[in-house]
């Protein structure tokens, strides 16, 4: 992309109305814009990241073996009704009224429309395991929308349920979500540390929280330092196999660590004094399992082993798609700008031409362009007649993890410059060379 034909409306002020960092750096780099309150446009530079993460969620979830698909947003309140949630859930819950009169709503979740699926086409036993998803908007009547996209009206959530005959299958299920989400976080550049908590409006006493640790996160949590220390880094799974899925659980959940929802005073004076932490943290998914708690209502069951029919077993598993922007920024920024982790960086290198006009510097700027793109990276060339220092702020502030900066001077030398946006550390290389090494951290 040539930033000269692109859409980045950066913001030169800083917008009062943002508190915390991610929000204020979110539009002051042209990302988002309110259109009204916890409601946003996802602009052009917005959108990319929002998309890299999404396909980072699709890639992990199918990995485990769990089938995307894609369910309204507005729902009918009769099925609602049924599980008895239409009047338990509140006024976080968005009713419309049709042109005829019938109770709709705006989901904040899904778990009675899936449930209503698989009521619709699956009889037997034999067609279990299933794990559907989707990622899909949700709207929630937040009391307080705050931080941007971090406590959205709207938002953006990978929603998954999983139907099992029991409930040691359904457990599994459970197991597979927290490993596969443990991958798509370190992905993502980010250490979440799953949390006991507890299930809320969507039941269940059997529940993990993921959460970033953060100054300015909502929730408050206590924990083990020790398990700050966990990486789940490149290993193989098998998703089918159970005793390797426990296994992962074991590791990552037997230390100490929970929301204050469920916070014990007596567990946590069992730690050793200098591991005791409590602290903030920004909830970036979380997991249930609650057997039977909507299927039995709405009678989704299945003829098992023996003939009998019973309920199915069922959790439902969500990511904070949208919120996972503010987390990352949170996570990763200083006080020039956002610092992109390079697995969901919105274009992988930025190219600064400090001499736009000059024949040599042009030339040059579209042969590492030429060179990046053929690679299957995608590059923001900064094209702008623009002076130098308005270009680096510009890339500071947008946060690409590369850039390559092309001048006259250096090309008499036969070099550009490769520099870190986290470390801030420069080299002079061929473009040759810059290019094979741009290519080859992000292959
Ligand atoms: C699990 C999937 C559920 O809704 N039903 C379907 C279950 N869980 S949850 O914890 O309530 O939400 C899942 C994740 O969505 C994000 N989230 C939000 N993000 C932005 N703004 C909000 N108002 C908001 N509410 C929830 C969180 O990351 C949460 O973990």
């Amino acid at each position: 992309m040539r930033l000269s034909r692109y859409f980045l409306p950066v913001l030169k002020e800083t917008p009062s109305e943002a508190q915390i960092a991610s929000h204020r750096l979110m539009l002051r780099a042209g990302m988002i814009q309110q259109a009204s309150a916890g409601i946003y446009s996802w602009l052009p530079l917005g959108y990319k990241v929002l998309r890299r993460i999404e396909q980072i969620v699709h890639e992990e979830q199918i990995r485990a073996g769990h089938i995307p698909m894609l369910m309204p947003t507005v729902q009918s309140a009769e099925l609602w009704r049924e599980s008895g949630r239409y009047d338990d859930y509140g006024e976080e819950m968005l009713r419309i009224s049709d042109r005829h009169g019938r109770d709709m709503l705006y989901g904040p979740t899904n778990e009675e429309l899936i449930t209503d699926i698989f009521r619709s086409h699956v009889r037997s036993y034999r067609d279990l395991p299933l794990t559907l998803y989707h990622i899909q908007w949700k709207f929630r009547d937040e009391i307080r929308p705050r931080f941007g996209v971090m406590r959205g009206r709207e938002f953006l959530m990978k929603d998954g349920y999983n139907f099992d005959l029991t409930k040691e299958d359904a457990l599994h299920a459970y197991n597979r979500h927290l490993v596969s989400y443990l991958r798509s976080y370190e992905r993502m550049g980010l250490q979440a540390i799953p949390m006991r908590a507890d299930g809320g409006p969507i039941g269940g006493d059997y529940t993990h929280e993921f959460l970033v640790l953060a100054d300015t996160g909502e929730s408050e949590v206590f924990y083990d330092s020790a398990v700050t220390d966990l990486s789940f880094g490149d290993r193989a799974i098998d998703y089918d196999d159970v005793e390797q899925c426990q296994g992962i659980l074991e590791e990552f959940t037997s230390r100490y660590a929970r929301t204050d929802e469920t916070h014990d005073e007596t567990l946590f004076a069992d730690i050793p004094e200098d591991r005791r932490r409590s602290a903030r943290g920004i909830e970036v998914g979380q997991i249930f399992y609650f057997g039977t708690k909507y299927s039995e209502p709405l009678g989704a069951t299945v003829q098992g082993p023996d003939g009998q029919s019973t309920p199915v077993h069922m959790g439902s598993h969500g990511i904070g798609v949208s919120r996972l922007l503010g987390a990352i920024i949170e996570a990763n920024h200083d006080d020039k700008g956002i610092i992109w982790p390079e697995g969901v960086t919105p274009f992988q290198c930025g190219i600064v031409n400090l001499k736009q006009g000059d024949a040599q510097a042009d030339a040059a700027c579209e042969d590492l362009y030429a060179a990046l793109t053929g690679r299957g990276l995608e590059p923001l060339y900064d094209d702008r007649d623009e002076r130098a220092g308005a270009k680096f702020a510009s890339m500071d502030l947008i946060g690409l993890p590369w850039r390559i900066t092309v001048g006259p001077r250096g090309l008499k030398a036969g070099v550009v410059e490769l520099t870190s946006r986290r470390t801030g550390v420069s080299e002079e290389l061929s473009p040759e060379v810059a290019v094979a090494r741009v290519a080859e951290i992000y292959a």
